[in-house]
């Protein structure tokens, strides 16, 4: 059988494309989803009630984080606020393997932003086996 040079030419970018998925796949392996929460607060309004914060500011970072380095963070999300103050919620991430510390400020709906929440240490583990030996003797 003789393959046309069109052929070939889908044949290679086939495969290259394959080798790509891959390596994508490989590189993304070595991360695992990290799941935060909290309890949402609130934000006083004068009548002594509280509306829901606007968005939080949530940072991870090999160095810790404090009030005034929180926005420097390396790794660093916005997530908009949806959960009325006293529930429960939630922000999940894919971090690559290592250790981070993370925390979160919030903010109200003209740009206030309250002090660093607690700051919490996580360790995300490489959980991927190396490659198994496939030519011994
Ligand atoms: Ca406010």
């Amino acid at each position: 059988m003789k393959l046309t040079g069109r052929i070939w030419y889908a044949i290679v970018m086939l495969l290259a494309l394959l080798l790509g998925v891959i390596i994508v796949q490989t590189a993304m392996s070595q991360s695992a989803a990290v799941t935060l929460t909290w309890t949402a607060p609130g934000d006083p309004k004068p009548d002594g009630s509280q509306s829901k914060v606007y968005k939080y500011f949530i940072g991870a970072d090999r160095d810790s984080l404090t009030d005034q380095n929180l926005f420097d963070a390396y790794n660093h999300w916005e997530k908009y606020a949806e959960k009325l103050p006293g529930q429960p919620d939630t922000f999940t991430v894919e971090l690559p393997e290592g250790t981070y510390f993370m925390a979160l400020k919030s903010c109200d709906s003209v740009g206030n932003w309250s002090d660093v929440s607690n700051v919490i240490s996580i360790v995300v583990d490489d959980v991927t086996p190396p490659e198994a030996v496939a030519d011994l003797k």
